[in-house]
């Protein structure tokens, strides 16, 4: 069996999911169960015995050793994070808690029972590391995507402190030969992901006629994947990644954010019209993110090369279902958007114009 970390989030639900469909082996899934996660993303799996949930930290170290003792997985695959950037700008410490000291903690949990496995289990131990492009910095029009080689060159709180993991992981690969593997992808999309973010937040607005907030002139550039296809390409780097590599995945999919946007409203004027006229109406320019990368863009040809992982969806198949996604899921969404949500929303654009 595997262990999965942060396995209710948006990703990680979607991982869970994928795993079991395709390969049917057992998943321990420890998860706080932060504002993010949610048990109602894995309810497909109630009364599945292949899924086991425990609520709590990865930062609780004596936890962590018991799971690994008890459960003794062949992976470790670690997803769970602080991952909004805007939070990460109102308040840092958690980002600094669960991605640095979190990361630091299974790295050190993982080194020992890895220590104690002998023959083909210790050959055989994966610690993946899931991180993000943001740790790269942020690319001119006219350069090159990222590639592997890039240097780290973080802008934000939140990436600052994947980067810090990302190398912590290198480290503990380097002097202890602890066997992982990292990977580096771009902006995800697709069911269950957080209304806080930027595609379900302008298809959550739009359907409650509210503002389609812009920051800055909505020209910022994200490379876009669906979330299937990561976890894909998540499952090809455990199958067959190098130990100690680093592997890029995007969607070759590069759009600036306006583009993204008007296209929402688009399939929502096919698939929900409005009485009240287009959703682009909607659309509202509102003051810039602090920092805000300008543009991400990757290099996803060492994966292909290696391991024969490409998307399988373009954005124009994915957003079509993501979109029909949240149309059918409108109860979900509701459920997600609580008191504390409430809060966010007024704190993030209360001050904004
Ligand atoms: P998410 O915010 O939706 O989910 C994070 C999950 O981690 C939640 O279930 C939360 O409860 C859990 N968690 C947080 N702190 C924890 C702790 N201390 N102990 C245990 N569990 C904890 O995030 P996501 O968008 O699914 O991202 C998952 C991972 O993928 C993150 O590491 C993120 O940096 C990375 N990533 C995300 C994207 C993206 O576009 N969303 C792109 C590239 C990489
Ligand atoms: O209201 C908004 N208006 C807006 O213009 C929001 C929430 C976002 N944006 C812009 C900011 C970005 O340029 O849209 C773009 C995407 O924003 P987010 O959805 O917040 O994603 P981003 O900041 O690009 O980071 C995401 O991709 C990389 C994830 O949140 C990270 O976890 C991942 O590592």
């Amino acid at each position: 069996m595997i262990l999965v970390t942060g396995g209710a989030g948006f990703i990680g639900a979607n991982f869970v999911l994928d795993w079991l469909a395709a390969t049917g082996e057992p998943v321990v899934n420890l998860d706080k169960l932060t504002y993010a996660g949610n048990l109602e993303n894995l309810q497909a799996l109630d009364g599945d015995g292949r899924h086991v949930f425990v609520r709590d930290d990865i930062c609780a170290r004596p936890l962590v050793d018991a799971l690994l003792a008890r459960h003794r997985p062949r992976a470790i695959v670690h997803f769970a994070a602080e991952s909004h950037v805007d939070r990460s700008i109102h308040g840092p410490d958690e980002f600094m808690r669960t991605n640095v000291e979190g990361t630091f903690t299974l790295l050190e949990a993982a080194r020992a029972y890895w220590n104690g496995l002998a023959g083909t289990d210790r050959d055989a131990f994966r610690f993946l590391h899931v991180s993000t492009d943001e740790v790269y910095g942020s690319l001119g029009p006219g350069d090159p995507p990222f590639a592997e080689t890039n240097p780290y060159q973080p802008n934000s709180p939140y990436s600052a402190s994947k980067a810090a993991a990302d190398h912590l992981v290198r480290a503990w690969h380097h002097t202890y030969g602890l066997p992982v593997l990292t990977t580096n992808c771009s902006n995800n999309y697709g069911p269950y992901q957080f209304p806080e973010k930027l595609i379900p937040l302008v298809i959550a607005n739009a359907l409650a006629g509210k503002p389609l907030p812009i920051y800055g002139d909505g020209m910022n550039v994200r490379d876009w994947l669906y979330v299937g296809d990561h976890c894909a390409a998540i499952r090809a780097v455990l199958a067959g990644g190098r130990r100690g590599e680093t592997y890029n995945i995007g969607g070759w999919n590069e759009m600036p954010n306006l583009t993204i946007v008007k296209t929402i409203c688009t399939l929502l004027d096919e698939m929900k019209p409005d009485s009240g006229g287009r959703y682009e109406r909607l659309i509202t320019f509102v003051a810039d993110r602090p920092g805000h990368d300008r543009r991400y863009a990757i290099d996803a040809r060492k994966i292909e090369r290696e391991l024969a992982w490409r998307p399988a969806e373009t954005f124009e198949t994915g957003i079509r279902k993501t979109v029909h996604w949240y149309l059918e899921h409108q109860d979900w969404v509701a459920h997600v958007q609580s008191g504390a949500y409430r809060e966010w929303v007024q704190k993030n654009y209360g001050g904004r114009e």
